[in-house]
Order: structure tokens, then sequence, then C-alpha cells
């Protein structure tokens, strides 16, 4: 079997002195954190399309990085080579999971059937690497966006014939999850939105969107999907205006067409990021309803208006979000993707390696302070009796539905001004709390 990165043996745990460029710092897979292996508590996912794809183009320029495998030309060739190099990537590094959408794994073909056909042959070869590797697929999707014939949207385009191409994509996905025994299933609406409201029915197409989620739902059941559906929230890009704008914004679209049951969200960093919030906020929303699924682990740039899809390195946002992670129960079908790609100019095998240990580094990190906060239980405690007033007198009444406005009205008056009794919120002591465990680790 050829090996496509012989430059890399088995990416070691050394600790974090060491100066070795391919060994984990932080990241010791079988260490027990908090009752578990950092492993599981992580669920790693390689991104097929960034990892064995894309090839770093960009609006002004063409690709930086071979992805020929070695000067193949047939893509049926090269997509069975991608299948190779990515069970040997995944092997090297211990990433026990992978992402795909069908566009990825295999060319699209003259006709559906062909299409269709390239796929399957694909998914078979994948199957057995799983088998001889014991690697599993998180979560697969369809690519409805590349295409031309999504210009208008998939399952939002004006045109019910693009509508029914996109389904047949969904469906062809899903029955590949389910023979992968995948636990999740993304809808990521890149082109789900409009550009401008003087062409559009807005109305309609939210409808239609839903009539696709539940056909999928309905399909998938029936072959015995019994994972997740996820929505990935983001608010523009390509498109102007995506429906999916943020966790909140799904959520009301989720409820409102009697989806909340089958589906959980799909969070992005650098997603929260464009659509004005933290990637901790989009967390707490998806967790607060009872909707965190899964993570699509990146991070943007602070000076860039776009979805840079970095590899994430920032140690806070990852602290923040392995909080939220283990306040949610930590993951269940869902796991930690790197949809994230090395820059451009990062264009050799080797920049692969060091964008993944570095993103894996970070949240073992992340996943090791978060722990180390919730034990300490400073912040917890402090945001606990910040609210305080609500566990008794006029708060638990209010909580207990005992208050009404008129009983307000004459605490108000009898209490009078309430400055003393409001509580400095400590926000740069807090912050401070937390710099104190993450220095310390
Ligand atoms: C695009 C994006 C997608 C989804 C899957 O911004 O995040 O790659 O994760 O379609
Ligand atoms: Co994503």
């Amino acid at each position: 079997m050829k090996e496509y990165f012989p430059m890399v043996q088995k990416v070691k745990y050394e600790g974090k002195n060491s100066k070795n460029p391919f060994a984990f710092k932080y990241y010791d897979a079988n260490r027990i954190i908090d009752g578990k292996p950092m492993k599981d508590h992580l669920k790693f996912a390689m991104s097929w399309w960034h990892t064995l794809c894309a090839g770093g183009a960009d609006p002004f320029g063409t690709t930086t990085m071979d992805r020929t495998y070695g000067g193949l030309t047939d893509p049926m060739e090269i997509a069975r080579a991608k299948v190779d190099a990515g069970f040997e990537f995944m092997t090297k590094l211990g990433i026990e999971y992978f992402c795909f959408h069908d566009a990825d794994i295999a060319p699209e073909g003259a006709t559906f059937a062909e299409t269709k056909k390239n796929f399957w042959e694909i998914v078979e070869y994948i199957e057995t690497k799983m088998k001889e590797t014991g690697i599993k697929l998180l979560w697969a999707t369809a690519n409805c966006f590349n295409n031309p014939r999504y210009m208008h949207g998939a399952g939002t385009s004006c045109n019910a014939h693009s509508f029914a191409y996109a389904a047949s994509q969904i469906k062809n996905a899903i029955e590949a999850t389910v023979k992968l025994g995948g636990k999740g299933y993304v809808f990521w609406g890149g082109r789900e939105g409009y550009e401008t409201l003087l062409n559009t029915d807005m109305s309609l197409e939210l409808d239609n969107m839903a009539r696709l989620m539940h056909m999928a739902v309905d399909y998938g059941r029936s072959i015995g999907f019994d994972g997740d559906f996820y929505i990935e929230p983001k608010p523009k890009e390509p498109t102007k205006h995506q429906y999916d704008f943020d966790s909140a914004t799904v959520l009301g679209f989720l409820r409102k067409y009697g989806l909340d049951k089958d589906f959980k969200m799909n969070i992005e960093a650098n997603h929260a990021t464009l659509a004005q919030h933290t990637f901790q906020h989009e967390l707490r929303v998806a967790r607060d309803n009872g909707f965190f699924g899964s993570i699509d682990a990146n991070q943007g740039d602070a000076l860039l208006g776009w979805d840079t899809d970095q590899f994430p390195t920032n140690a806070y946002d990852a602290v923040l979000c392995m909080y939220e992670v283990l306040k949610a129960g930590g993951f269940t079908n869902g796991g930690l993707n790197f949809d994230a790609k090395a820059r451009r100019g990062s264009f050799t095998p080797e920049d692969i390696f060091y964008s993944y240990i570095a993103g894996m580094d970070t949240f073992a990190f992340g996943l090791r302070a978060a722990v180390k906060l919730i034990e300490d239980g400073r912040i917890d405690k402090f945001v606990e009796d910040r609210y305080s007033s609500w566990n008794s007198g006029i708060g638990k009444d209010i909580i207990d539905g005992k208050a009404t406005m008129a009983d307000l009205e004459k605490y108000a008056l009898e209490k009078g001004e309430v400055t003393d009794s409001l509580g400095s919120g400590r926000q740069e002591m807090l912050e401070s709390i937390l710099n104190q465990i993450m220095f310390t680790l």
C-alpha cells in the first residue's frame, strides 16, 4: 500500500515541554479526565473536504496544494487515493471519526445515475477501510451548494427541479450514513437564503426547506437511521442572507415546523462570529434549549469578515467551548469536527499534520482547563449567588407564578430603590480566575 505521508509516523503525546512538531503537547488520548479518556470527551473528526480535497484556492488565485496524490488524473483513481490517504492520516494522528459531503468522496458523473455509481463505489471502499481501522463516520451531508443547479438554492430554490435533485442527493447521502453506521446527518444551507427580497417568496422557501427536512427525517427513520439530524447555523456566505442565521433563529424554525424532535445543532465557531456572537454564546443557546449536538471546530480572523475556517488555536475559546460541552453532559452522537483548513501559504503535507496537532492540542488544553474550572467552582458559585434573589421571597413568588403586577407594585412601593442590593458583576475578577486556571494548568 502506497504511503502518502512518509515524513510522519504515529503522532504521540510527549507532554508540554516537547519541541517535536510532530508530537502532541496536551492531547494524551487515553488519559482519564473527569471519568473518561480524553479521546472520548473530544471525539475528534477529520473533515474530508478541507483535508483531502481543498487545494488552497481563493477568489484571487488557483490552488497552491498538490491534491493529485502522486500525479493521478483520473477522478475515480483520485477518489480512491483520497480514501487511502485519509485513513493513513487519521491513523497516524489517532483520529477516530471523519465527516464528508457526497461530492467530496466521489466525482459527479455526466448523469445522476453515473454520480450514484461513483458515489456508491467509494462508499463501499470507505467501508472496507473503516472495518480495517475501526475508524467511524461522525456525520455525512450532501453538497447542495456547489453545482450551478443550486444557484437559487436547493431546498429553497424557486425551481422545483433543483429541489428534487437536492432531495435525491440527500436520499443517497442518508443511505450512505446508515450503511457506514454514522450517527449524524448535517444540513448546512449555504445557498438556502436570498440575495434580494425583490425576487424572493420567503414564506414558500421556508415552508419548502421544512418539507425537505421532513422528507429526510421520514426517509432516514424508515431505513433505520437512529442518529441525529443537525442544522449547522450560518448567517451568510455564500448567500447574503442565510435562513439558518444562528442558533436562536434555527430553534424558531425547528419548533415552528415540528422538526425539534429529530434535529439538533451543529455549531461552528467561525459561523458564530459571522453572526456577531461568540462561539460560547451559540453553544449556550443550543445547550439551554436541549439542542446541543455536534461541533465544527475552527476559528475566524478578527480582522477579516468572512469564513476563514482556520484551525482553532485560541485557547480561551476552546476552554469556554469545552465548558459548555461538559455542562451539556458531553457529546453523545456528536463530536468535534475540524471544519478547518491550513492557510494557502501552508501548502506542504507536513502543514496538514501541524494544523491538526495545533487544533487537537488546543482542544485538549480546553478540556483540561474546563474540567478544572468546573472543579474549582468559583465561577459557577458566583453565578449561583448572583441569582440568589430568585430563591426566596418575591423572586420565588414570581417564578412560582404567585406574584401579580399589583403585588409587585406594592413590593416596590414598600421596599423603595434597589441599587444597594444589586451587587457587582465582578467581570474582571471572574476573568482573572479564568486566567489563573489557564495559566497554572
Ligand atoms: C461551510 C461549512 C460546511 C458544513 C458542511 O461554511 O461549514 O462545510 O460544515 O456542509
Ligand atoms: Co461547517
